[in-house]
């Protein structure tokens, strides 16, 4: 099935919140945010803003009814800053005015007297003056300190991953509207639905009753709106309660990449003690996250880095600590791969430590360390199923990599100026929000008398398209055409209680909650059915082709008829199904558990070619083996593979997010923050189906695919350092991302200092 959403997207007639047609006397919002990272605010003069005619009024954290606090996880955030600020960017007011214009010329007559203190920009910084977010957590198994002792070789290092600006094309931003009662309807761009009514309801201090919320779709959000669309909706909510008029706020792209979180950097250390048969006895990693000025989802994310400090590899003798580091960023916050793609960069930067003192190919020390059956995780659960020496020796056939691997060498000896490097990346991803409480969801159906089907589920479509595979999964089980199924909005009065679409686990919890109501009506359905077609209780029904089969073969009963009939005998055609992932568990007070329903694998072989006059480099090719597992629609999931390898190397190789020392964000707009485009992606993506059986906790067995792919980037960093070596062999690698053509320069010239 094709995207649902790609006839209107292409004619430009799908709906974002900027698109809604807006109610008479609606007001337009605009927030007036922190200029320091660090400080104590004097006095805020708003009398010149508020005389400006149009000006209806400048709402502070004190017209705030309820609490003044945003935090989801930790209760350290505030909507609006009250005496201090913590970083640049903060909002401290909404303006709010008959226009857009009038409101931003009000903004700028407002005055604020500040004492500015010095900034915390970098994580070990913020370590050092002991700067914390939270307490910090280790996940260990076996003992690394006995087990250096029986390693032949030992190698310690530095890594440095920086952050990522999101920039999903939608910024964020929301439309509120009183109802009557003080009710008040939210049209938010959020994958939190429940998030924005939880913590909007908290805001005013109302029950969560009193507000609905509303979700289109998004304009993509990667993480950047798993709670961070939540101020925004919360902002026009109170306004629109207090003022009783609609009351509309959406950022402009500068406003959003200033105040808003992105990726975390993490500074981090290794060591890393291996055999003579390469074997990986003993990992040791600290991680310093910087989380920003207050906790957001950084817990979350920390624990889901420790998770994958050991990307798909079995090592015995683990210990891994993450320190969550408080600085004057903004809070740092969800990004595809959640913490995932932080602790694996810091591993495959072990490993290429290794190899390149052991001046052996990485490959060789990746390939004898890979997962199999029956290993235990650090966190000790047991990998079964495990398929990544499948992809991984697939790559190596299907793409005939070791005659790649010979060209290349041979491309080396033969050119000066221009080299060519290579690397692996294995990818083993964890399916399952990490915190057990949260692998829940459910789905909402209605079947209307003419046999047309409206579902709702507590799913947010932004892009990765879950709407169509719900449509999918509906028009499978009741046998039906997809035509004859609406997806409806996603709302918090259909569906409640939702867990954010997140940890691309999205489209397993809904759809099973799907499938679970689905099943439930046809269950009705069956008696509707013997009575019509006086069935004895042998026969077996099925649903195919928009009719009722019976042992197979096709009956005179249609679909709309026996809606209709069953409908007439006053059966409800509605239904709800919850579903929670079984199995799973995790104890956090010995971090121990099975916390993954199941594991997504993969291996990524790429190959670059850099130019060694001027540092500037193509990547050439990114072959991939990737586990669907029994994908129900290839399109969309090969779409979700491309789309997460591209932002994954946009990471790693040229989005330099660069704060200066007193934390303001200086790549602040798409001329000095660079992503990938149409010229520097590969130039060539293969992407092979790994055939897999897939997993009964992936929805109709087809597998998550919203993230673990965006690690396959991480190979595009490791492939450049090799061919900055075939140019210097003096060549130290710092470990050190993004690699940007300025860095990857200054390493072919550089000369080894030891
Ligand atoms: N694809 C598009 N086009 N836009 C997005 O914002 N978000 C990603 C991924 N794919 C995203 C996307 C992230 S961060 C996640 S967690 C998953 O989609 C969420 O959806 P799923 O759970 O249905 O995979
Ligand atoms: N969000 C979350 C996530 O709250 N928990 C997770 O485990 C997770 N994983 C990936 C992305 N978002
Ligand atoms: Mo994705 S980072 O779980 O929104």
């Amino acid at each position: 099935m094709k995207n649902k959403d790609s006839y209107t997207h292409v004619r430009g007639e799908s709906l974002f919140v900027d698109d809604i047609n807006v109610k008479q006397g609606t007001l337009h919002a605009i927030v007036f945010d922190s200029p320091v990272a660090n400080g104590r605010i004097i006095n805020v003069d708003y009398s010149a803003a508020l005389q400006l005619a149009g000006v209806a009024k400048i709402f502070t954290y004190a017209d705030i009814p309820g609490e003044n606090q945003i935090g989801a996880i930790i209760q350290d955030e505030p909507l609006f800053a009250e005496n201090e600020v913590h970083y640049q960017g903060q909002p401290i007011a909404l303006v709010v005015a008959e226009s857009l214009s009038i409101a931003k010329k009000a903004k700028k007559l407002i005055k604020i007297k500040f004492e500015e203190f010095p900034a915390i920009t970098t994580a070990k910084e913020a370590f050092e003056k002991k700067s914390f977010i939270s307490p910090p957590r280790t996940f260990a198994i076996g003992n690394t300190k006995t087990a250096f002792e029986k390693c032949d070789y030992i190698f310690e290092g530095t890594t440095f991953s920086n952050g990522q600006e999101h920039l999903y094309l939608e910024t964020q931003g929301s439309y509120s509207y009183p109802m009557e009662n003080g009710n008040i309807k939210i049209i938010s761009s959020t994958q939190g639905p429940t998030a924005v009514q939880k913590i909007t309801a908290k805001i005013l201090g109302i029950p969560m009753h009193k507000l609905e919320v509303e979700v289109i779709r998004l304009g993509g959000a990667f993480g950047g709106k798993e709670d961070q669309g939540t101020p925004w909706a919360a902002m026009t909510a109170m306004a629109a309660l207090k003022l009783h008029k609609p009351v509309k706020l959406i950022l402009e792209r500068i406003d959003d990449m200033r105040m808003t979180g992105k990726r975390h950097p993490y500074e981090s250390t290794f060591k890393i003690g291996l055999d003579k048969n390469l074997r990986i006895l003993a990992y040791e990693t600290d991680y310093y996250q910087n989380a920003g000025a207050s906790a957001d989802l950084s817990p979350a994310i920390a624990e889901r880095t420790l998770f994958h400090a050991t990307n798909s590899y079995y090592i015995p003798n683990v210990k891994a600590t993450l320190y969550s580091c408080k600085t004057n960023l903004p809070p740092n916050t969800a990004f595809r791969g959640f913490g995932g793609p932080q602790g694996m960069f810091v591993i495959e930067s072990a490993i290429a430590k290794a190899a390149g003192e052991l001046n052996i190919p990485t490959y060789k020390i990746q390939e004898a360390n890979l997962i199999q059956d029956g290993d235990v995780f650090p966190y000790g659960q047991v990998s079964s199923e495990t398929q990544i020496k499948n992809a991984w020796k697939h790559t190596f056939t299907f793409y005939n990599v070791e005659d790649k691997i010979k060209n290349i060498s041979r491309f080396n000896k033969e050119n000066i100026i221009r080299k060519k490097g290579y690397s692996f990346m294995p990818v083993t991803f964890g399916i399952s929000f990490t915190n057990t409480m949260m692998n829940h969801a459910r789905a909402l159906i209605h079947i209307y008398q003419d046999g047309s089907v409206g579902i709702s589920t507590g799913a947010v479509e932004m892009g990765q398209s879950v709407n169509t595979k719900m449509i999918q999964v509906a028009a499978i089980s009741f046998g039906i055409d997809k035509e004859k199924i609406k997806i409806e909005t996603t709302n918090t009065t259909r569906v409640a209680n939702t867990s954010p679409t997140a940890a691309s686990a999205t489209t397993d919890l809904n759809g099973k909650a799907l499938l679970k109501a689905c099943d439930k009506i046809k269950k009705r359905f069956g008696k509707v059915i013997n009575e019509l077609l006086s069935l004895s209780s042998e026969d077996i029904i099925s649903f195919k082709d928009n009719c009722i089969y019976v042992n197979d073969e096709k009956s005179a009963l249609s679909w709309e008829k026996l809606v209709w009939e069953t409908f007439a005998r006053r059966i409800s055609l509605s239904e709800i199904g919850h579903y929670s992932t079984p199995v799973i568990n995790f104890d956090k007070t010995i971090e121990k558990g099975h916390p993954f329903a199941y594991y997504v694998y993969g291996t990524a072989f790429t190959i670059v070619s850099v130019d060694c006059i001027r540092g500037d480099y193509d990547i050439e090719s990114v072959d991939i083996v990737h586990d669907f597992g029994k994908s129900i629609n290839k399109g969309i999931d090969i779409g979700q593979v491309e789309g997460a390898l591209v932002q994954g190397i946009g990471w790693m190789t040229m989005e330099e997010l660069y704060y200066d020392k007193k934390g303001h964000l200086l790549s602040n707009s798409l001329s000095t923050y660079k992503i990938p485009d149409i010229f520097s992606v590969p130039k060539h993506i293969n992407i092979e189906a790994l055939e897999t059986n897939g997993n009964d906790m992936a929805i109709l067995k087809s597998k998550a695919v919203g993230e673990p792919p965006l690690m396959y980037g991480i190979g595009t960093y490791f492939a450049l350092e090799n061919a900055i070596k075939a140019f210097n062999p003096d060549y130290n690698p710092e470990f050190d991302s993004p690699m940007t053509p300025e860095k990857l320069l200054m390493g072919l010239y550089a000369e080894n200092k030891t």
